[in-house]
């Protein structure tokens, strides 16, 4: 019996890639967090954008309440099992009329997990409809496995590593995932998906969280942390991750700034192997 999803959704993760829209969160609750996230970033006076987005679940307790709830743990429980790691989350801001976007993309590219099963569960803090530049799939790419990609040097793209699917992608074929704020939508790691601009007149913010079955591990030489967040771990295959007691205090910082140095290394590592690395 599954806890959230209907038995549709998880033959459309199946056979799709990807289930949207799942009701989650109030519109006040998220309008909180959302808050929150802003007069962090006033207070430093830097957005949370490219080069400073990963792993705000080790800084705030807002953000631990939301990778902790029952609202999406059980969506995630339905599609890889009960015991759970988050690997990576990232925070996804677009300014309304920017030139922000993402490049067609396979998330699996940088990760080095096997088996390539994590699932992304995307959780809008503001409304992300086609307009905002929400989140565009292929539909059934998942099936594909690890296609090649290529590093694309673009400031406008929100990829840390600038990586690009090396083949065109055929638009007659794509599908968008709009979500409205308090909802989420959950993509397969092999699934082929993008974002356009945002030509609305609201900034759109989503947090890419990334779950993994604790059976999964890094391939990687460096070793990374990922946070058990529900059941246990029978593997070993990670370092546990600290949860943030104070919203950024000390050792919430130092913490923080460890984890991310290792995810990066991680990433060059998956570069420097896989990726071929061509001009566009
Ligand atoms: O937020 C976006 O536009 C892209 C997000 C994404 O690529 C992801 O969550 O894997």
């Amino acid at each position: 019996m599954p806890r959230k999803l209907t038995p549709e959704q998880i033959e459309g993760y199946a056979s799709d890639g990807y289930v949207c829209p799942v009701d989650a969160f109030s519109t006040e609750r998220t309008r909180a967090w959302r808050e929150r996230l802003e007069s962090f970033e006033r207070a430093q006076g830097q957005k949370m954008t490219r080069g400073h987005n990963f792993k705000p679940h080790l800084l705030f307790p807002w953000v631990d309440e939301i990778v902790h709830s029952p609202e999406v743990l059980d969506a995630v429980e339905d599609l890889i099992g009960p015991d759970i790691r988050l690997f990576h989350l990232t925070v996804w801001p677009k300014d309304a009329g920017s030139g922000a976007y993402v490049s067609w993309h396979q998330d699996a590219t940088y990760f080095a997990l096997e088996p390539a099963c994590h699932v992304t569960a995307w959780v809008a803090l503001t409304d992300a409809p086609v307009e905002a530049g929400c989140m565009e799939v292929v539909p059934g790419s998942h099936k594909l496995g690890q296609l090649p990609h290529a590093e694309m040097q673009d400031p406008e793209n929100l990829l840390s590593r600038g990586q690009a699917l090396a083949a065109d992608v055929d638009r007659s074929k794509t599908a968008f995932m709009p979500v409205k704020a308090g909802q989420f939508s959950l993509h397969h790691t092999h699934l082929v998906h993008n974002s356009r601009p945002n030509r609305s007149n609201d900034r759109r913010i989503g947090l890419g969280i990334s779950y993994i079955p604790t059976s999964a591990r890094c391939m990687s030489p460096t070793r990374v942390s990922a946070m058990l967040v529900r059941g246990e771990d029978r593997y070993g295959h990670f370092d546990d991750e600290r949860r943030p007691q104070q919203e950024a205090g000390p050792e919430e910082r130092a913490f923080h700034t460890e984890a991310v140095d290792r995810f990066r290394k991680m990433n060059v590592e998956q570069t420097d192997n896989r990726v071929a690395v061509v001009k566009r």
